[in-house]
């Protein structure tokens, strides 16, 4: 992808994407500030092509600005377009074209964007303007599309722990040698504590609005407010030095705890044990190899357990690189994929978080005020609940880009449409995380607060994930029934009788006719 420098050519034009904010970017690797120009540019359609929270667009916005400024600072030339600026042209090719109109000859550079939709639409754009454009490799992930693709070679399944072992060895994380440290690969079995009362529950950091921030609150209010989410109020760091910050406060704090309750719901709380990094690392503020060797050096330390050390570098050079190669690997068409035929609109409280079910109104209100939700949140309660209930995936997914502050769809996709909703038929699970109210009651204290009893199978005040759970498996039966890790699920099923199978069905009637029908 990447070109060589020819020294007597004209500057570059290097555009830098709003989740491109690295010094380190392959695109600056080779650039001259006395020649080159940097471009940044707030886009109405970058915000906008799905209806993002208000808040993921205020920290996109404010944290380009404090990186242009900081950019400007160290005598980089840059072009800033804001979202009102009169000659905004709406798009990020109509921007690069303005900026060429006065530079025809310059080449363009640009690190990989992480969504295929804009690689396609930059691709697209060079040729027709017949423009050279440099499309360099985005170096801030562990793993190439190259390697990915290597490792993925002939193998049946893709199965993310054996990646996470290449990566560990790659990096060298928490290795003795060529062996893993402790003696174990993964100390997941430690890492499933529900979390009970009496817990210190640290908060991450809430960084004040400067200046620059509270314009961009205003902006945003002016331009998106009919989008989802709570603008206010705002705390999300919109700096390097302030994500850096976030880092250090959760490896004081919350990471010594991170495995053992990483699986934990409290209703009220928040964040509890988790970091809350996402977002500053898929928008480059932090790198996720720092970000690990952090985590690493707080094991050597003695200020963090194994379980929760490894445990957490597992997220990250595991889950995040492993969701990465799959998207590569699969566009186009992965976000289109439905293998549960499933057909139904998503239910109107995911947008408002009205409902009686208290582990879904929680997750769902938590995620408009914060821009965020933990990981099983979004997997076990609002993900499970639209798998259980036939939503439509592609909705599922639109959703999920749209209300996560850390949402970019390279991530997100498979994510939702592989791991939550099971709608690649397999690829990335051997079976789909459906779950009953037992779950959630295990995990969580939601349900000592529900209008529904847990306990309760069938019937008007019965918890509807238990009723969901079984009309699920009974509508999917011909695409489920054959999978060996459910055959104790559908032999449950099969031996009840078929006066409970109907009263289990006609209460989940009832519920989605309730939450799903309106
Ligand atoms: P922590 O729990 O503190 O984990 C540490 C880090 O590990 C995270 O910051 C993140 O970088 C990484 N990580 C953990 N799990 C995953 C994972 N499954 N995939 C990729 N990275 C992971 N993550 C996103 O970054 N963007 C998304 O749009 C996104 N959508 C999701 C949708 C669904 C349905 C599910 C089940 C998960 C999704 N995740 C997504 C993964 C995960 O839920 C978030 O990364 C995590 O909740 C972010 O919060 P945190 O920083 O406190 O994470
Ligand atoms: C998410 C986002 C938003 C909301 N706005 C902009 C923007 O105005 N300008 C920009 O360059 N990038 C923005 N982004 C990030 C892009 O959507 C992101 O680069 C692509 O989705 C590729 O991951
Ligand atoms: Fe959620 Fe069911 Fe528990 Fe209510 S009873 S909180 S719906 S799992």
């Amino acid at each position: 992808m990447t070109a060589e420098r020819d020294p007597a050519a004209a500057g570059n034009l290097i555009l830098i994407l709003g989740d491109q904010l690295s010094r380190s970017l392959s695109s600056l690797r080779d650039a001259d500030p006395s020649r080159d120009i940097l471009l940044m540019a707030e886009i109405a359609e970058e915000a906008s092509y799905v209806r993002h929270h208000k808040k993921k667009i205020a920290f996109v916005f404010s944290a380009m600005r404090h990186f242009a400024k900081e950019l400007e600072a160290d005598g980089w030339q840059l072009r800033f377009v804001r979202l009102d600026d009169p000659e905004n042209t709406g798009s990020l090719t109509g921007e690069i074209d303005r900026l060429r109109a006065d530079h025809p000859e310059a080449r363009v550079v640009v690190t990989e964007p992480g969504e295929y939709r804009l690689k396609s639409a930059l691709l697209d754009w060079a040729e027709q303007a017949g423009a050279a454009l440099d499309m360099r490799q985005d170096s801030r992930f562990l793993c190439s599309h190259q390697r990915f693709r290597k490792w993925a070679e002939g193998r049946k399944q893709l199965r993310m722990e054996y990646f996470y072992r290449d990566m560990r060895r790659d990096t060298g994380l928490l290795m003795d040698g060529d062996k893993p440290e402790g003696g174990k690969w993964n100390f997941d079995h430690e890492n499933r504590k529900p979390a009970g009362g009496g817990l210190f529950l640290p908060r991450p950091p809430q960084t004040p609005p400067d200046g620059i921030t509270e314009d961009v609150l205003d902006l945003v209010d002016a331009r998106f407010g009919g989008h989802f989410g709570s603008l206010r109020p705002f705390w999300f760091a919109v700096t390097r030095d302030g994500a850096l910050e976030a880092l250090e406060s959760f490896v004081e704090q919350a990471l010594p705890d991170f495995g053992d309750y990483q699986d934990a719901m409290l209703e009220g709380e928040r964040f509890l044990y988790h970091s809350v990094l996402s977002h500053y690392i898929n928008a480059g503020l932090l790198e996720p190899l720092e970000v690990c060797r952090r985590v690493e050096r707080a094991y050597y330390e003695g200020l963090a357990p194994l379980n929760a050390a490894e445990g957490f570098i597992r997220q990250i050079i595991g889950w995040r690189e492993y969701m990465r190669g799959i998207y590569w690997l699969n566009m186009p068409g992965y976000t289109e994929r439905n293998f549960l035929e499933a057909t139904r609109p998503l239910p109107g409280f995911y947008w408002t978080g009205e409902t009686d079910m208290a582990c879904l109104s929680a997750a769902i209100t938590q995620t408009r005020d914060e821009a965020y939700a933990h990981h099983i949140q979004r997997l076990m309660v609002t993900g499970n609940f639209a798998m259980l209930a036939g939503v439509d995936p592609h909705q599922v997914h639109e959703w999920y880009l749209a209300v996560y502050a850390d949402a970019y769809e390279w991530v997100e996709a498979p994510n939702v449409i592989g791991m939550s909703q099971f709608a690649d038929g397999g690829l990335l699970g051997s079976k789909p995380y459906a779950a009953s109210g037992n779950y959630i009651n295990k995990m969580s204290d939601h349900c000592s607060s529900c209008r529904y009893d847990v306990k309760h199978k069938s019937g008007a005040g019965a918890c509807p994930f238990n009723t969901l759970y079984w009309d699920f498996l009974s509508r999917n039966a011909d695409k489920l029934r054959g999978n060996p890790r459910l055959r104790q699920v559908y032999s449950i099923w099969d031996r009840m009788s078929a006066g409970q199978q109907d009263e289990y069905l006609e209460t989940a009637r009832q519920v989605l006719e309730r939450y799903c029908d309106e």
